[in-house]
């Protein structure tokens, strides 16, 4: 089953914005296989925004990343990749449809509130580079019938 890592970024958890993030990935019917409160150490950060090194904007974003804690989740679900980037929107806030959370909640590409995994590769490296096997729970949801023809 195809996966996604989510980051709800740190101004979405200083602005109070975390549970109203998750509610929204749950409510599209992804689902929670792995979830946590952290904080990134640079180390991490440089590695998870790799392929961004040497961009202008590259050393904000590895200080915007650690500046204070993020939850973390990986999605399971039939396209949870393209389906989690709908729901966040265009990277750039001021281009982010209405009704996604970027064009809802959020105005500066800097201070963007969410990450998701843009490939169904990238999903799963990126899974893998902040969760631990142990920490992913495999199960099954009363109302995935509901939602999964
Ligand atoms: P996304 O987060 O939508 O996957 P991305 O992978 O292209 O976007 O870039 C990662 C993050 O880097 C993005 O969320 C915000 C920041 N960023 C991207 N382009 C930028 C730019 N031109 N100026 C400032 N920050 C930028
Ligand atoms: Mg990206």
């Amino acid at each position: 089953m195809e996966r996604t890592l989510i980051i709800v970024k740190p101004d979405a958890v200083q602005r109070g914005l975390t549970g109203e993030i998750i509610q929204r990935f749950e409510a599209r019917g992804l689902r929670i296989v792995g979830m946590k409160f952290m904080q990134v150490s640079r180390e991490l950060a440089e590695k998870h925004y790799e392929i961004h090194q040497g961009k202008p904007f590259f050393e904000g974003l590895v200080n915007y990343i650690v500046s204070s804690p993020v939850v973390v989740m990986a999605l399971e679900g039939k396209n949870a990749v393209a389906a989690a980037r709908k729901t966040i929107g265009a990277t750039r806030p001021n281009e982010a449809e209405a009704g996604t959370i970027r064009g809802d909640l959020a105005l500066e590409v800097g201070r963007n509130l969410v990450h998701g995994s843009d490939s169904v590769e990238n999903g799963q490296i990126e899974v893998g580079n902040f969760f631990s096997p142990s920490e992913l729970i495999a199960w099954s949801r009363a109302t995935d019938p509901w939602i999964i023809e």
